[in-house]
């Protein structure tokens, strides 16, 4: 052990859960069969000149045909619990609140639940990871139709929970809310593909709609909250919340009063859209309406009421740190990040961290710490660490090296290293880690490009077939010793 090891030793709780997060339209395949509907992944990828390798998650690891073999892989790696979602298409394949139920879509994720059950593993469930039934986007343009997206994700969460609440006790409804509406609505590389900057011919207007579909995602997670919260929770037991997507944001020249605010503006529009309306004063940061004015959607009281206070834990995803400078020229009408410049260095030179093989993520845990206490001291609320982690510079073909993967192994002892001083130090109340992710999988416009997991996989053998790479031991072995007998 490091001194550091010893002094971290036993600073989590005995009921610390730790283990991976997938996402169903990464992982799963058989995305055309077994009675599963479209998503708007399945079709996305099919459009030419979307996803940068070409590929399509028709198949992807296969671990709708071989879960048996994977919790037996997870449970080796000593987890006890593990975050995956459900697609929506593959239990409602149409999607709408009307809609026929695919009896065997149910079974597989029931199958999946007893299965982690049966090895001793926590099953966490995320409702909608981005994943949204195509036909509902054909019907009405998907959550940019509030008032009709609504009934149809409140059945599908209703289904969810009478079918799998008596063994799911954490339940998040949304993944990152805010990056999936700007990748979706505003840069257009994600499913739906609307952005009225970055591609000329696609539909739609980037400086209302990321705003109009992130008001939906909170309304309906403030919903399908009530519903668990009244119908389910006083049998069942168990808790709900969201998870939010947030990247630390330092001030490029921290004596400069101008970058310092910027910082903070920076993280108000990434994180505070969202943590502000659900853990905060419940409505949207000032500063965002005063960069939008009417471009940002109005809560109504009802609306506020039912968003403040829904989620009852925050689920956190975070995978690096940035510099940040304030823009001197007025902000952009498809602004989403409150009008700054984002930096790899500070002012003094120093580099924000090691490169990885995915552009905007470099290995950056001091500002892991910096984030939690900023989360903790506005909001005092639990948290789920519910996504971490990173790809590998050169991790392409299969070798030794990449087996022996050390650049994940130092992000990993970065990460969870500042999360056990965050707990030890500053008393933030951390519940759990889920590492992103158990395998390699297909990471959404980046196709099989970039790999983030502690398994490799070998895209082109049949049976996808599974090799570990050092990073799954060292999680297992740092997490043993972290946490509390
Ligand atoms: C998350 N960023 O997305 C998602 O929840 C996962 O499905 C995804 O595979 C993983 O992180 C890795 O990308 C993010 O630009 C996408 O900061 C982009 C960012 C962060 C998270």
């Amino acid at each position: 052990d490091t001194p550091e090891e010893r002094y971290l030793k036993s600073s989590l709780r005995p009921d610390f859960h730790w283990g991976f997060a997938t996402a169903a339209a990464q992982v799963e395949g058989a995305a055309f069969t077994h009675g599963k509907g479209l998503s708007c992944w399945d079709t996305f990828c099919h459009i030419p000149g979307k996803i940068k390798d070409s590929s399509t998650n028709d198949d992807s690891c296969r671990s709708y045909d071989f879960y048996k073999q994977d919790v037996a892989l997870m449970k080796s790696y000593g987890v006890t619990a593990y975050r995956f979602s459900l697609a929506w298409s593959r239990i409602i394949p149409l999607g709408g609140a009307d809609d026929p139920v695919n009896e065997e879509g149910i079974k597989y994720y029931s199958d999946l639940i007893d299965e982690l059950l049966a090895n001793g593993i926590t099953p966490f469930v995320t409702l909608f990871h981005w994943d949204i039934p195509q036909t509902l986007e054909d019907r009405y343009l998907g959550m940019l139709n509030q008032e009709r997206y609504t009934p149809d994700f409140l059945r599908y969460a209703r289904l969810c929970f009478s079918r799998f609440g008596d063994r799911i006790k954490h339940w998040i409804t949304y993944n990152e809310p805010g990056v999936y509406t700007l990748a979706g609505y505003a840069a257009g590389v994600h499913a739906p593909g609307r952005s009225s900057f970055r591609d000329r011919n696609a539909e739609g207007d980037s400086s209302t709609e990321p705003f109009i579909v992130a008001h939906t995602e909170l309304v309906t997670h403030g919903l399908a909250a009530k519903l668990y919260k009244q119908e389910f929770q006083p049998t069942q037991k168990g808790t709900i919340g969201i998870t939010l997507h947030g990247n630390w944001s330092e001030p490029w020249d921290i004596s400069d009063l101008l970058d310092v605010a910027a910082a903070e503006r920076a993280r108000e529009f990434e994180i505070g859209w969202f943590a502000e309306p659900l853990y905060g004063s419940g409505d949207y940061p000032a500063s965002m309406r005063a960069q939008l004015g009417d471009r940002l959607p109005t809560f109504t009281e009802e609306e506020k009421r039912l968003v403040r206070g829904s989620s009852e834990f925050y689920g956190m995803n975070t995978y690096t740190s940035f510099f940040v400078r304030h823009r001197d020229s007025p902000p952009d009408i498809n602004d989403h990040k409150g009008n700054i410049e984002v930096f790899d260095k500070n002012k003094s030179g120093v580099s924000r961290g090691e490169e990885s093989d995915t552009q905007w993520l470099r290995t950056a845990p001091w500002g892991f710490r910096k984030l939690l206490r900023w989360i903790w001291n506005r909001y005092h609320i639990p948290i789920y660490m519910t996504e971490n982690g990173t790809t590998a510079k050169g991790e392409k073909e299969p070798s030794d090296t990449i087996l022996n993967d050390t650049h994940r192994v130092e992000f990993f002892r970065g990460y969870v290293g500042e999360l056990a001083k965050a707990v030890k130090e500053d008393g933030v109340d951390i519940q759990s880690y889920f590492a992103w992710t158990f395998t390699d999988n297909w990471e959404w416009a980046a196709g099989y490009t970039d790999r983030f997991g502690v398994t490799y996989i070998d895209f082109d053998s049949p049976k996808k077939t599974r090799y570990p790479k050092r990073s799954a031991y060292f999680l297992q072995d740092f997490f043993s010793h972290l946490i509390a007998e």
